[in-house]
């Protein structure tokens, strides 16, 4: 009798437990969720997994922002067994790598340079990827810290970002003179990020891969130089972004190649996204050359190399965040996506393997980036990811604060 009470006792405490977790589940964006930022997620298995809460940068605590910091130094100065960079030189030389080198893929390759992390459907599945692995490094040296992102709306974040108790202030020590405007400073970044402070960049991943030129040492801002100084990004322009049905506007609407205004016209341009990396890094028109072109003055600017300016990772966030909203927004799963069958280069279909997490597939062939391939960290023949295994975020175990404190659309 008493072995019976016992087990109705534990019927009546999973049954509990089963609809806390059903509530839970229905509910997950109002979950409370510890200080470490984790909050626990039924599976698919049916099992408790921990998410990671990604938050806005705004509503980080002092302590968050130092060990934030912290992590991203540590990841600066571990150098792998069998390598010559440290961790967070091997992602920058990722990055790198992903811009600008030639890869052979069996049967569809023309042997000439290709873009496999922008300007491509794959824009958004390569960086979710990219910057949840970066998550994960710094979570292997502080497993509280997740990536805070940038809310480009948020009209406080840029003085919480670029703050000396957090990523930095703009650069100094170098003035440019812009007609009819004024003065502007910019420079090498003073503070926890400085080459004395040990951010020291390594010059062959500093580099511009259109004519080869490294960009030094030293990370480099120029905050809000002309014409890239508008700031915030008005919410009108993300809503509308969100609004496209189709994927091949919203990514590149989002990404910054076009504008798609109220009736739908579209404009060729330099908006969102790579309006940021100019907004912080710098752009100066060079209007000699036909036709105008850009000339790019501090690191996030240089988008090849600008995952060595530490804001890179807010930034990355938060067009991954709104890629989330989108897909939650009425756009799950994978129809909206190039299908199979190479419709657009490789790497940026649904079902081809992104570098370098296609099992040495491609064959990288450097261009005029130097020593780049060998300073490249190797991934395992069984590290393979697709675009299509990366569309839903929640599977690869994070989400965004910004659902359970906001009421949805
Ligand atoms: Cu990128």
């Amino acid at each position: 009798m008493k072995l019976l009470l016992k087990s109705f006792k534990i019927l009546i405490y999973s049954l509990l437990i089963v609809s806390t977790c059903a509530i839970t589940v229905f509910a997950h964006d109002r979950i409370d969720y510890g200080q470490d930022k984790h909050y626990r997620y039924e599976n698919l298995l049916g099992q408790y997994a921990q998410l990671a809460v990604r938050k806005n940068v705004t509503d980080l605590t002092q302590r968050e922002k130092t060990a934030f910091v912290k992590a991203i130094k540590t990841l600066k100065t571990v150098i792998p067994a069998g390598s010559k960079l440290s961790i967070y030189d091997q992602f920058v030389a990722i990055h790198l790598g992903a811009t600008r080198l030639i890869h052979n893929h069996k049967g569809h390759s023309d042997g000439s340079v290709q873009e496999l992390a922008h300007e491509n459907a794959a824009f958004f599945p390569w960086h979710r990827e990219y910057i949840r692995r970066f998550e994960q490094a710094l979570q292997a040296v502080d497993r509280t810290v997740t990536l805070p992102y940038w809310d480009w709306t948020d009209a406080k974040a840029l003085d919480v970002i670029f703050n000396d108790d957090f990523l930095g202030s703009n650069g100094q020590g170098v003035t440019i003179k812009i007609p009819n405007q004024g003065n502007f400073t910019g420079g090498p970044v003073p503070g926890a990020f400085s080459a004395a402070n040990g951010w020291v960049m390594n010059p062959a991943l500093n580099i511009d891969p259109d004519t080869g030129i490294s960009l030094g040492t030293s990370l480099v801002r120029f905050l809000r130089l002309p014409p890239a100084s508008n700031y915030p990004v008005p919410k009108k322009d993300i809503e509308r972004v969100l609004a496209l049905n189709d994927y091949s506007l919203f990514r590149p609407a989002l990404e910054g190649f076009i504008s798609v205004d109220e009736q739908g016209k579209v404009t060729p341009g330099g908006f969102i996204h790579n309006y940021i990396h100019g907004l912080v890094g710098g752009v100066q028109i060079d209007a000699s050359t036909t036709p105008i072109t850009f000339k790019s003055l501090g690191t996030m600017s240089n988008i090849p190399s600008s995952p060595y300016d530490p804001v890179f990772w807010l930034h990355h966030a938060n067009a991954d965040r709104l890629w989330a909203e989108w897909q939650d927004n009425g756009h799950k799963g994978s129809d909206f996506y190039p299908p199979d069958g190479h419709s657009q280069p490789y790497g940026h279909n649904l079902k081809d393997l992104m570098w370098p997490w296609d099992g040495g597939m491609s064959n990288p062939k450097a261009t005029a980036l130097g020593d780049l391939l060998s300073l490249l960290p190797k991934f395992n023949s069984d590290d393979l990811v697709r675009p299509l295994d990366v569309l839903n975020h929640r599977k690869l175990g994070y989400t965004y604060q910004t659902w359970e404190n906001q009421p949805r659309r």
